[in-house]
């Protein structure tokens, strides 16, 4: 079994849209669980950090001024597959491309303000280095949850 964690996050439009709750109820009702949250705004340290691999794109500075226009709600989930399965959830990056029934398929119109992050499948160890930019160790939390036998 595949236990993994992964660093997901509500971005500013989905706060001011008032999307959290939504995002956090989808992921739950998968059954995935939740280990780890935090509301907080993102500094430009930490915006280029994050979006490092993006460091060269021409859309770059509008992607970390994006990210830093208001607070986020940062999340680490846990469950099987849970990178794949959250980016499944997720939907493509272009909402024009995100199946209805996806998150940014169902609340996303716009390239650059898709709603959500997810840790990146593609990338491995993207999900280690995100978790440990956003949170600390202690900050996480291991618990049972009680559906747990009967989700695998
Ligand atoms: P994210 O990292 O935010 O979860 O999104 P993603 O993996 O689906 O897409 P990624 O390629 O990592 O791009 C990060 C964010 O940059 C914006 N973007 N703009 N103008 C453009 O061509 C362009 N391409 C990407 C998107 O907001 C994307 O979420
Ligand atoms: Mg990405």
């Amino acid at each position: 079994m595949t236990e993994e964690r992964t660093f997901v996050m509500a971005k500013p439009d989905a706060v001011q849209r008032g999307l959290i709750g939504e995002i956090v109820s989808r992921l739950e009702d998968r059954g995935l669980k939740l280990v780890g949250g935090k509301f907080m705004q993102i500094d430009d340290e930490l915006a280029r950090e994050h979006y490092a691999e993006h460091v060269d794109k021409p859309f770059f500075d509008g992607l970390t001024s994006f990210i830093t226009s208001g607070p986020v709600f940062a999340m680490v989930w846990e469950g099987e597959d849970a990178i794949r399965q959250v980016r499944q959830m997720m939907g493509a990056t272009d909402p024009a491309e995100a199946a209805p029934g996806t998150i940014r398929g169902d609340y996303a119109l716009d390239l650059g303000r898709n709603v959500i992050h997810g840790s990146d499948h593609e990338d491995p160890g993207s999900n280690e280095r995100e978790i440990d930019l956003f949170f600390d160790p202690d900050e996480l939390i291991d618990y049972e949850r009680i559906d747990e036998g009967w989700l695998y």
